[in-house]
């Protein structure tokens, strides 16, 4: 037994907000987890503090699968991205400790490594095509395998994926919700151009990816897959909200290629008919908006019996808890296929110290035991929490439309 005495969750916000749990157990091992949920950041606090960690104090810190099935399986208001945040966090944490107590990288504690390293993928964007293409040429110059490409649409004052900062994309950009304009016809006129231009100058040894972030309906989507098949991409990630799962039927049916979703989803039966039915190519659900490890794992090996690899999202919002915890994952799995890695800042660097590094494309957890990250708590009092929302988009007659 060893008997959790604290969890302490941490609000910090060294150039964006980030929930942090931290675990104490009675031999003093400490044990970290994520629990950010971009813009709803509050509520996985209150939910924590209120309602988690009250009957988290006294359980075995070593039973992480019983605790999993104790806050989902034993609560009947189960699931939801803010329960599920929460409980991911609690699950990194423990696997953290099992980490430090084994004195193994929590890779090691999966199944041990299934490759060298994990393949990522970065973010080229720029206000025109040019620009991005000159993006993506830096990218391929740093060693990057895999981009993803996206571009601003004319005629469009600003569209998601395109930012400022362009090493740091941070989408929640405002204390209330900006409004962005959105024109479905405009951008399917313009991104197969995209592509056409970056395969001409970044040649064909390079992945390519491409993220619609739910803009199409399936048939639109089932044009654009159709569209950029010459492309040859490696996904199309977010064609068509994926509520109604059956929608991907329709996609499915007239492209060949490849879908990935999933950065939305909060445990396997968000899709499970995706899976079962071979309808997507690679699932993007990631450790701390689906449950932790734990569950991750299961959801894997599900994928891995229909020919879906994973993706895990892993954009700044994903504090390098989450990073760390996702690279045990990714090296330990069969059927990985790319993870997303959009750089943190110096800043949130020095908050959350790590042993994972970058070479050649790759990221490496490194062999620290458990999940070679940590946060340094008197560094991340210096930044309180600000309020910042996700954008909202509104087609041009002013009616809404999915960000
Ligand atoms: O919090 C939302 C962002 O993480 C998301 O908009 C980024 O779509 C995204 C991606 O693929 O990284
Ligand atoms: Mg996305």
């Amino acid at each position: 037994m060893l008997k959790i005495i604290d969890a302490k969750v941490i609000v910090t916000c060294p150039g964006r907000n980030f929930v942090t749990l931290k675990i104490t157990t009675e031999d003093g091992i400490t044990g970290v987890g994520d629990a950010t949920l971009n813009g709803r950041e509050l509520s996985v606090v209150s939910f924590l503090r209120d309602h988690m960690v009250p009957s988290l104090i006294g359980r075995d810190a070593h039973q992480i699968e019983d605790i999993w099935q104790f806050f989902y399986r034993g609560s009947y208001w189960r699931g939801g991205p803010v329960a599920m945040t929460a409980l991911a966090a609690v699950d990194m944490a423990l696997w953290d400790i099992k980490g430090k107590v084994a004195g193994l990288p929590v890779y090691q504690l999966l199944g041990g490594a299934c490759r060298t390293g994990v393949t990522v993928y970065g973010h080229a964007n720029g206000e025109t095509i040019e620009d991005t293409i000159a993006e993506a040429v830096k990218y391929k110059a740093m060693g990057y395998k895999a981009i993803r490409l996206q571009t601003g649409v004319p005629g469009l004052p600003s569209t998601y994926g395109v930012s400022k900062d362009k090493m740091f994309y941070e989408p929640a950009d405002g204390s209330l919700p900006t409004e962005n304009v959105w024109s479905t016809p405009a951008y399917l006129k313009h991104t197969p151009k995209l592509f056409e231009k970056a395969r001409e100058v970044l040649g064909w040894d390079v992945h390519l990816l491409h993220d619609v972030h739910h803009r199409l309906t399936p048939i639109e989507a089932a044009r654009l897959g159709k569209d950029l098949e010459p492309y040859r991409l490696f996904w199309m990630e977010d064609a068509t909200p994926a509520e109604n799962q059956s929608s991907f039927r329709i996609i499915r049916q007239h492209t060949t290629t490849p879908l990935a979703i999933g950065e939305i989803f909060n445990s396997i039966w968000d899709c499970k008919q995706l899976i079962e039915e071979q309808l997507i190519d690679y699932i993007r659900a990631t450790a701390v908006h689906a449950g932790g490890i734990t569950h991750l794992k299961k959801l894997a090996s599900f994928a891995d019996l229909h020919h879906v690899r994973t993706g895990c999202h892993g954009a700044t919002d994903l504090s390098p808890v989450c990073m760390g915890a996702a690279l045990h994952f990714d090296l330990s799995i069969p059927n990985f296929g790319v993870q997303e890695y959009m750089r943190h800042t110096p800043e949130t660097d020095a908050v959350f110290p790590h042993a994972y590094t970058f070479s050649d494309g790759m990221l490496h957890p490194g062999e620290a035991p458990g999940l070679g990250v940590d946060i340094d708590e008197a560094l991340a009092a210096k930044y309180p929490y600000k309020r910042a929302y996700l954008p909202v988009a509104r087609r041009l007659d002013g009616s809404m439309h999915d960000w």
